[in-house]
């Protein structure tokens, strides 16, 4: 008489461990993260006097613990502050992939390690650099961003006289500059005023660009390397409502391209 099979027999505590490992089991998930290639973010591409720079970088497999904020770095660079500042950047949520941070751009400090990135009023070029431990295939990768820092920029209507003084130059144009009617706007020998994209100088008023043989003034693209058409040019409206425009320039260089 052969002998049926049977199940051993186990107590209810047995069943549930049993059932709770098998839970967990489903539920843990893979220790190692697919690896992913990491983005990095800038809140602009062009900032001003007094502006913080806002950096975001996204990268899942920066998520190391799902139960914890995490946190990475990046370095920040400025033409004039080579030397790299640090920038931790803090995980918004427990498990998000998504980490942010700031630093503030200062024009008055010294350069040096002080959690600030010192720029110069003149125009300066920011470089913002994460080094992803793993991109998609696993390897290291180094992500660049840059963005330009105008200082004290100019942009919009000048309704009362004014000079562009040679002290303060290079002027850098991020908007259209209107010389509104009746108003005189003085540009002083040497003064370089620098034009980025679609911007130009609309002249209602009067505008004074006298420079000299050996300081004259010159109005160019704000890019390193530009076509024509880059910027708007200097226009001169002849006729308006407060009265027609004058123009003087003398020993003005005016590059359409560079
Ligand atoms: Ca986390
Ligand atoms: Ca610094
Ligand atoms: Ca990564």
């Amino acid at each position: 008489m052969g002998r049926a099979f049977s199940l051993p027999k186990l107590s209810l505590k047995a069943c549930l461990a049993i059932a709770i490992i098998a839970c967990l089991v489903l539920l843990i998930p893979n220790s190692t993260l697919a690896n992913v290639t990491g983005t990095l973010s800038l809140d602009k591409s062009i900032y001003r006097s007094g502006e913080t720079l806002y950096i975001q970088v996204t990268d899942i497999d920066e998520n190391k613990d799902s139960t914890a904020k995490d946190s990475l770095s990046v370095s920040v660079t400025s033409a004039i502050e080579s030397q790299a500042e640090t920038v931790t950047l803090t995980e918004t949520d427990v498990s998000t992939g998504v980490f942010q941070g700031s630093i503030a751009l200062d024009e008055q400090g010294s350069i040096g390690a002080d959690g600030k990135l010192q720029v110069t009023f003149a125009g300066d070029k920011i470089t913002v650099t994460y080094k992803d431990l793993a991109d998609d295939w696993g390897n290291p990768k180094t992500i660049v961003k840059t963005a330009d820092f105008v200082g004290k920029a100019i942009g919009g209507g000048i309704s009362t006289d004014t000079t562009w003084t040679e002290a303060n130059s290079p002027y850098i144009v991020t908007d259209d500059v209107f010389v509104n009617p009746g108003v005189l706007l003085s540009i002083e020998p040497g003064v370089e005023v620098k034009f980025m994209a679609g911007s130009g100088l609309f002249v209602h008023g009067t505008l004074n660009a006298v420079g000299t043989s050996s300081k004259p003034i010159r109005f160019a693209p704000y890019a390193e390397s530009s076509a024509p058409g880059y910027w708007d040019g200097i226009k001169i409206i002849r006729k308006t409502a407060g009265g027609d425009s004058n123009i003087t320039f003398e020993y003005c260089i005016i590059c359409i391209c560079t």
